[in-house]
């Protein structure tokens, strides 16, 4: 009889244990760490992208202007990812999610016209 009150306690106790770990898994980080694609071609490219998520919520940012990858880590209280395309786009860089307005891009630099697969000038 001890026996089976003990199997009890002891399944109900992991039970409670694996449902806090599940809730506390669905809870939102404070910060995420993320990668998508951000279109350029140059230092110019990296240094406009990157001044642009020089903000605040942003933690760490870098894009890569070979793989055309941006890294980024940023507080969930502050900003979303969202949010953070819609950054890149108004300095004038497309990402794989928020294209920049026509009027931004035709604004850039011409060395830095990425459309069409083009290469930066220098
Ligand atoms: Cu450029």
């Amino acid at each position: 009889m001890k026996n089976k009150l003990f199997q009890i306690f002891a399944l109900s106790m992991a039970f409670m244990l694996a449902s806090s770990l599940v809730s506390f898994k669905n809870k939102t980080p404070k910060t995420i760490k993320t990668e998508f694609t951000v279109y350029g071609c140059c230092g110019d490219c990296k240094e406009r992208i990157e001044n642009a998520l020089d903000t605040k919520g942003v933690q760490f940012a870098t894009w890569d202007k070979e793989t055309q990858i941006l890294s980024i880590v940023y507080k969930t209280k502050l900003l979303s990812e969202e949010k953070i395309h819609q950054i890149i786009a108004s300095v004038g860089h497309d990402t794989d999610k928020v294209k920049a307005e026509d009027s931004v891009y035709n604004a850039l630099p011409g060395c830095c016209q990425y459309r069409g697969g083009k290469k930066c000038a220098h």
